[in-house]
């Protein structure tokens, strides 16, 4: 068999969307990319609908625990985090990506639920905001992979 995920299952899953207020200039546009993909494949994205929830964290370190909760929750096929760690001056940012990126990594195997690694990592804000919005918008592009791996996650044989 060949498994692929489908972008035109998106009335069946329900997503939850966990974004970091760190860098709300960067994060804040990539929710609005992301929920304007999924709006536009058919998602009501109204945090009224019962399709789609969105949480708010600190930063991206707390990403991961916010994404387990809502993970293990059995509502959600697909989680998505959003975040924008900047290199910049700051001593820790190798610390926050790596716990970030480990913690998304293990959450996601360990609840079976595709979980969307939507962090910016950049030298930047200039750099931020060109893959936020002012080029390309890398929120849109997360909001496919979580419909491509929502689709595809139960399209796959159960064990
Ligand atoms: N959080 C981010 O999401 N991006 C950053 O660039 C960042 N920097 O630079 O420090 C950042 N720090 C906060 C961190 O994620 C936690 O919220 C904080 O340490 C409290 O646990």
């Amino acid at each position: 068999a060949t498994f692929e995920g489908r972008f035109t299952d998106s009335t069946n899953l329900r997503i939850a969307v966990v974004v970091a207020r760190f860098n709300d200039l960067v994060t804040g546009k990539l929710l609005s990319g992301c929920l304007d993909c999924l709006a536009r494949h058919g998602v009501d994205t109204s945090t009224e609908s019962g399709q789609l929830d969105v949480a708010w964290v600190p930063g991206s370190f707390e990403l991961p625990i916010v994404a387990q909760k809502l993970a293990s929750s059995s509502n959600y096929q697909v989680v998505i985090t959003l975040g924008a760690v900047i290199r910049g001056d700051t001593p820790h940012f190798d610390v926050v990506v790596s716990e970030a990126s480990k913690g998304i990594a293990s959450v996601s195997r360990e609840t079976g639920v595709p979980v969307i690694f939507g962090v910016l990592t950049t030298d930047t804000l200039q750099q931020a905001l060109e893959r936020a919005g002012i080029k390309s918008n890398l929120g849109w592009s997360y909001a496919l992979q979580a419909l491509e791996m929502g689709s595809l996650m139960s399209s796959l044989p159960s064990p």
